[in-house]
């Protein structure tokens, strides 16, 4: 066959050479979101009340922040609470999580103690790595949370090495991993992906697509981004996009790729589209955004005010909403006041916990 020949049957390569409108292969696997009348109304106020702890507690991180009583990093998930909070209601208190170094999210809502997370931020010796981790490094064996990992993709294959000891043990639990968008660029996360659906892993593989790694927005750092729940197919893992924003959406999403996973199909992949409202982090003011696009998504998409006109159909009165607001407050000022009247680690901690070379 003539080059040119071969050349003119490459798939999407037009005779002009041009690059063509690429079909993809695979349907747009959005999932529907859950209907109202499908979940109780009390599960629908916990998930409002987990949610709104979790963004009064970054509210009051980002105080004592800016306020010098915590240092180092710190990373924000305002805006992204439906996300785990969705998630794990689908999962039981013996599945694994691990993420990124946007994380107190995910502790809150695993049920770690808001206390250790609040002295750990601060600090302190009552925090869940005794001061010595801070806001990326936090950890509880109890709760099968296994961090916090500052490293772009790292904690993914970290997350597949969790789903294999279970399977290796014959447990039938799982691991939810989660990552960024930016993160979903990583070869490792590739090579990930090749080994987990080789031996049917119990992983759960979820992109929290916030639309930005850093300052870099997932147009400029993604190549078809459209696509990125698809990323898994060439190795056999089924992806499916949900609203990331949307509680009853993200529940869905959870139901149905726990019960493949449980089911033993090996991995599966979401991609939830959500919004961070903050910057990348503590010091970043953002400027690569406008303020009128982050409006708009708090304006039509904020993830509170979407469980708040669910319970509102439900008939849950608005005094119901002010007294968990309360609850909530509470919980947050106690938290802080815990930590604050802790301790800092004692200066031998510094030698301990440790891997020492000889
Ligand atoms: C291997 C590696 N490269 C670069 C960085 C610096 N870095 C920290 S966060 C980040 C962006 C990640 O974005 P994304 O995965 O979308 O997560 P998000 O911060 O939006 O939650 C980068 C490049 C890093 N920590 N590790
Ligand atoms: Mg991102």
């Amino acid at each position: 066959m003539a080059s040119q020949d071969r050349k003119d049957k490459r798939p999407h390569v037009a005779k002009t050479g041009k690059l063509e409108e690429k079909q993809s292969a695979h349907p747009k696997s959005i999932v529907e979101p859950l209907k109202v009348s499908e979940i109780s109304t009390s599960d629908l106020k916990q998930h409002y009340e987990d949610m709104l702890l979790i963004r009064r507690f970054e509210e009051k991180a980002a105080q004592l922040y800016g306020m010098g009583q915590i240092a180092g990093f710190c990373h924000l998930y305002i805006g992204q609470e439906a996300v785990v909070v969705g998630m794990q209601a689908e999962i039981t208190s013996q599945d694994a999580v691990i993420t990124t170094y946007r994380d107190h999210g995910h502790m809150l809502a695993i049920g770690m103690d808001p206390k250790g997370v609040m002295a750990e931020l601060l600090g302190r010796e009552t925090g869940y790595s005794k001061g010595k981790g801070g806001s990326m490094h936090m950890f509880s064996k109890e709760k099968n949370f296994f961090g916090g990992h500052g490293i772009v993709g790292a904690n993914v294959p970290l997350g597949a090495g969790i789903a294999f000891a279970f399977k290796y043990r014959g447990e039938n639990h799982l691991c939810l991993t989660y990552y960024g968008d930016g993160a979903a660029n990583q070869g490792q996360v590739y090579e990930t992906y090749n080994m987990a659906a080789l031996w049917k892993l119990p992983v759960v593989f979820i992109i929290e697509n916030n639309q930005y790694g850093m300052g870099t927005s997932v147009g400029r750092h993604c190549a078809n981004p459209e696509e990125m729940y698809n990323r898994g197919r060439p190795f056999g893992i089924p992806g499916y996009i949900a609203d990331g924003q949307d509680i009853l959406a993200v529940r869905a999403a959870g139901r149905l790729a726990v019960e493949h996973v449980r089911s033993g199909k090996g991995p599966i992949l979401l991609e939830m589209k959500t919004y961070r409202y903050r910057g990348h982090s503590m010091s970043d003011p953002a400027k690569y955004r406008t303020k009128e696009e982050v409006d708009h998504v708090k304006e039509n998409a904020d993830p509170l005010e979407l469980a708040k006109s669910y319970l509102k159909e439900k008939g849950v009165l608005e005094e119901e909403l002010k007294d968990i607001s309360k609850k909530v407050k509470d919980i947050v000022n106690e938290a802080t006041l815990f930590a604050q009247h802790s301790k800092e680690p004692d200066p031998a901690e510094l030698y301990t916990d440790i891997t020492i070379e000889d």
